[in-house]
């Protein structure tokens, strides 16, 4: 039993609380450091926010924590309103130049009765850390301590940052349309667990989500359709700026991909000199991949490629640009290595580093440039001989579209089937020889050949991608499999509050 001592202008008060274990709260991804004290800090009606005012953003962050404490608790806590002194119980949002581990995104808590005190160096940092800090509110409130009711916060200290830079998944809105509120709600639920990019699939075979002025038909006629015979949809460049501007809030980088010259069916149904063999295609709603091309030695196709990259470059903020390429199975072996090259090029005029699926490893490319493994070994062994990054997204461990098992609902499975053990239990900083000085980061993609709407989303994409957030955010000798299974039981009252329709893994114990 711990005692608080509480005392505010309107009230004088002793709250006893039951033994708190910070070192037991359910958090996820598992911080690096966590050294548990006695007692609790008490979250209620009294309590306010303080935030750095200086430093950009710490304001923000500070209204966002009071936003999500609403939504969790119905508590009103005001954010630097009035004078500090007249306050107990006050949750600080600092920006600090000396924590004891300086990262990129790291922070530290340090929670006592009296306060909690969040420093971080970056904006990034104290959001991340304000991630922590939701997750170990308690979920009920207690009634028994005060006439008010009162959320407990076990005191002690969190020190962490992550481990990789680039910890993502991917949306496929081509195969599928998601609109922008399903696409915001998976940034909520992306933002809880601290990714911090999400990569959207805009263009395939099937379909062409987004607007690009110079090329109206690419949504007229492209965006028409999608697998199944459903109609499809598009993002305006209004909406597009939504959807970067809501992820900005969140913390988290857009990387649009624009997938050629395979998987361009929409594109040269719109336009049909793209593709260079005369013909006009269809509108395709099948699931198949590999048969489109655009013709890579034509110059026009370089001018249209160029005002694509142009326009959506200029709505993007994130570094990244992703241009696919993968299997693109009727493009001539040289004829893709030219394009490829040619389109970094492009890329790069627009201020942005290139990304694409493992094959663009084949072309001779920059150093700068980013390879996605998903299924070459080869392909990535090349890219690491040309000095590039990697990002981890192993099609065996890491799709997000693949069945759990052969029972599942929705989901493919010609990489493996992924239960959620499976999902958590691999090392992507050791994986088929990919040195770690290489690899960027995690990503989780979801492919949506499968899926038509946020429910089907939900059961492919939860609980697996809660475990790609611990495998991207914290080291190795942290993670096990036992423990995070208590854990992820444990987020069970969190997913049904967002309304998440999550697949009950029969492996998991639920709460
Ligand atoms: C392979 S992964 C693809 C996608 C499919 C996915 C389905 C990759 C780079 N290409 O076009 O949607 O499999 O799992």
């Amino acid at each position: 039993i711990a005692f608080l001592s509480c005392e505010t202008e309107k009230k004088k008060r002793v709250l006893q609380f039951p033994t708190t274990n910070l070192a037991a709260e359910n958090m996820i991804p598992k911080p690096l450091k966590v050294i548990a004290a006695e007692g609790g800090f008490a979250l209620d009606r009294f309590s306010a926010i303080y935030t750095s005012e200086t430093a950009t953003g710490f304001e923000d962050v500070g209204g966002f924590l009071a936003e999500k404490i609403k939504a969790k608790t119905n508590l009103d806590i005001p954010v630097n309103s009035g004078p500090q002194e007249n306050r107990e119980g006050v949750i600080y949002i600092n920006q600090s130049d000396s924590l004891e581990m300086n990262a990129p995104e790291a922070y530290q808590l340090h929670i006592t009765t009296d306060s909690v005190i969040l420093n971080a160096n970056t904006v990034e940092g104290a959001f991340r850390g304000v991630q922590t800090l939701r997750q170990i509110i308690s979920e009920a409130s207690n009634d028994t301590l005060a006439d008010y009711p009162v959320w407990t916060i076990p005191t002690g200290k969190i020190i962490d940052r992550p481990s990789f830079e680039y910890r993502g998944s991917m949306l496929d809105v081509a195969r599928h349309f998601f609109n922008v509120e399903d696409v915001k709600k998976y940034i909520d639920l992306l933002a809880y667990y601290k990714y911090n990019v999400l990569h959207l699939h805009l263009t395939d075979d099937q379909g062409w989500r987004i607007e690009i002025k110079s090329w109206p038909k690419l949504t007229e006629i492209g965006g028409s359709t999608e697998v199944g015979g459903e109609a499809g949809g598009f993002y305006t460049q209004e909406d597009y700026k939504g959807i970067v501007a809501y992820a900005a809030k969140h913390h988290i980088t857009i990387v649009p991909e624009v997938d050629m010259p395979g998987h361009t069916n929409a594109a040269s149904v719109s336009y049909p000199f793209l593709n260079g063999n005369g013909k006009t295609p269809e509108l395709y709603e099948g699931m198949k991949v590999g048969f489109s091309t655009f013709d890579t030695r034509k110059d026009t196709v370089y001018q249209f490629i160029d005002d694509v990259v142009r326009e959506i470059a200029a709505m993007t903020p994130g570094p990244y640009f992703h241009i696919g390429g993968d299997e693109s199975h009727v493009t001539k072996k040289n004829d893709y290595i030219y394009f490829v090259e040619r389109v970094e090029k492009i890329v790069q005029k627009h201020g942005k580093r290139m990304i694409g699926w493992d094959e663009v490893a084949t072309a001779d490319i920059d150093s700068t440039s980013i390879a996605q493994f998903w299924a070459s070994t080869e392909n990535a062994q090349l890219a690491v001989e040309k000095g590039m990054k990697i990002i981890m997204s192993p099609a065996k461990k890491a799709y997000l579209d693949m069945q759990y098992d052969t029972l599942s609902k929705h989901g493919l499975h010609w990489a493996a089937y992924i239960p959620v053990d499976t999902a958590y239990i691999w090392t992507p900083e050791e994986y088929e020889g990919i040195p770690l000085e290489n690899i960027l980061g995690l990503e989780a993609p979801l492919w949506s050949e499968t899926i038509s709407n946020i429910d089907e989303l939900e059961y492919l994409a939860f609980p697996r991608a809660i475990g790609y957030s611990e495998l991207s955010w914290t080291p190795r000798e942290n993670r096990d499999w036992e423990n995070y299974k208590i854990r992820l039981a444990n987020q069970a009252p969190f997913l049904d509050r967002m309304n998440v329709q999550y697949y009950p893994s029969p492996l998991i114990d639920w709460k």
